[in-house]
């Protein structure tokens, strides 16, 4: 099973500060926690982040045809992006949106997410172990 990972703005920055909201694990952990991931379940994930949309929208379709699932974290774009929304909706790969944060608990602003409309499953505030949460969740359903 082949799985995509996206990570939005601003998530390369990880550790650095925030680590109240964010914890203190830095983004290098959370590369290493994919890999271990794809290790030991037999899985092939590839990680890409970026902090412009339309690059995350180019690889959400790019992925079409070549991914089994997607893991995501849109960060702020979470709030904002129907670009994003849409690609998914498009490639219709199986898509579990990823929270670091608890966003339930946050901003007004952070209430709405236009991916996680198209995702089959959201996890929020499990830290990174979230990610492990969610690959998980995609090889037991959708391999
Ligand atoms: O909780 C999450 O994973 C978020 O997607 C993280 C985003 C935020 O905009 C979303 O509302 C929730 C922020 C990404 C990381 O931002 C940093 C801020 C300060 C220091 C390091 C990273």
């Amino acid at each position: 099973m082949k799985i995509l990972v996206l990570n939005g703005p601003n998530i390369n920055m990880l550790g650095i500060r925030e680590p109240g909201i964010y914890g203190k694990n830095s983004f290098t952990e959370l590369l290493a926690l994919l890999a271990e991931t794809a290790e030991k379940e037999n899985l092939e994930i590839e990680q890409y982040q970026s902090n412009h949309e339309g690059c995350l929208v180019d690889k959400i379709q790019e992925a079409y045809g070549k991914f089994d699932g997607i893991v995501i974290n849109p960060a702020a774009y979470t709030h904002t992006s129907i670009a994003i929304l849409d690609a998914l909706k498009a490639v219709a790969i199986p898509a579990v949106e990823v929270h670091i944060s608890d966003v339930s608990q946050r901003e007004d602003f952070r209430q709405i997410s236009y991916p996680g409309l198209a995702c089959v499953k959201t996890i929020m505030g499990r830290g990174l172990e979230g990610y492990r949460e969610a690959i998980l969740y995609l090889k037991e359903h959708y391999a």
